[in-house]
């Protein structure tokens, strides 16, 4: 093995370097005002780009080939900083000059600005894959319209995301029912952590496919998806949540879904031990790269 030994490699995701022109492009948003209960997120970036490093010292162990071959790392995007609007703003102006883009967060209100900008390159409803332990459908958080819990109840209201191609992995928080039957009367499809748990992997991934079908899809990851046994660095943690290991099998099991963008979201380093949280992070990252590159 020649090179560089990995802890000293260049600071961008998997060693990555700025701009190299086309395929795909990694951006951390370090954005966590639109939080409920603990921030800490916007310092998530940095965690999982640290904590990618250790990846990259041989070539994936499925794909057979190394997973930052041509990949861009443009950087963190700009926010405003204390203003959640202006910063939704400008993210998805960011977001707008990419092709093929993945984020790393920030809390998860990110996504609804990436999603609009995706849908305004694509032109039509996008297919969802949501990891989350909460399904945030609220139409708004103790009043904040733009929280991290209702990106996607105006996702589904503006026409960005087809919730009959939606479908929600790992949830388990309380919820208002309210809430949930709105969801679920939307026609976005609901596995629960336990459902996970009790079905197995090759029957999620499997339902996963009949619900997003041929069209183009995002996935949207909310670290708390993940038992906080296994990801205990993050704001909202829930109880009895996924294994890393199946949310990296489910994940492996999607080759051929059209993927057409990712974020990883709520990863809070502060709440993080010996950095578990950040590398899970990183290599569900590296597995959405995996999977994405294993199509071209
Ligand atoms: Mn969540």
């Amino acid at each position: 093995m020649t090179g560089l030994p990995t802890f000293a490699m260049p600071g961008g995701f998997l060693g990555a370097d700025g701009d190299t022109g086309g395929g795909i492009t990694i951006a951390g948003i370090p954005f966590d005002i639109a939080t409920t209960n603990r921030p800490g997120a916007r310092f998530g970036p940095e965690a999982i780009r640290r904590a990618s490093k250790m990846l990259v010292d041989g070539d994936h162990p499925t794909l057979r080939r190394s997973v930052a071959l041509g990949l861009n790392d443009t950087g963190d995007f700009a926010i405003a900083l204390g203003d959640v609007p202006a910063s939704l703003a400008l993210i998805e102006q960011q977001a707008s000059q990419f092709e093929h883009l993945v984020t790393l967060g920030g809390d998860h209100s990110i996504a609804l600005p990436l999603l609009r900008a995706l849908h305004k390159r694509l032109g039509r409803p996008l297919g969802l894959v949501h990891f989350d332990a909460h399904v945030d459908t609220w139409p708004d958080s103790f009043g904040q319209v733009y929280g991290h819990g209702s990106c996607f109840y105006h996702a589904i209201n503006e026409g960005i995301v087809d919730p009959k191609r939606m479908i929600q992995i790992g949830i388990r928080s309380p919820v208002q029912t309210d809430v949930l039957d709105w969801t679920l009367q939307q026609g976005v499809t609901i596995l629960s952590a336990q459902d996970v748990h009790e079905r197995g992997v090759e029957a999620v991934a499997t339902q996963i496919r009949q619900v997003v079908g041929e069209q183009p899809s995002y996935l949207t990851f909310d670290i708390d998806a993940l038992d906080p046994a296994f990801a205990p660095g993050t704001g909202t943690p829930e109880i009895g949540g996924l294994a890393t290991w199946q949310a990296q099998a489910i994940l492996r099991r999607l080759s051929g879904v059209n993927f057409a963008g990712m974020d990883m979201v709520e990863v809070a380093p502060a709440y993080d031990h010996a950095e578990v949280t950040a590398l899970a992070a990183a290599t569900l990252v590296y597995e959405y790269l995996a999977l994405v590159q294993r199509e071209v």
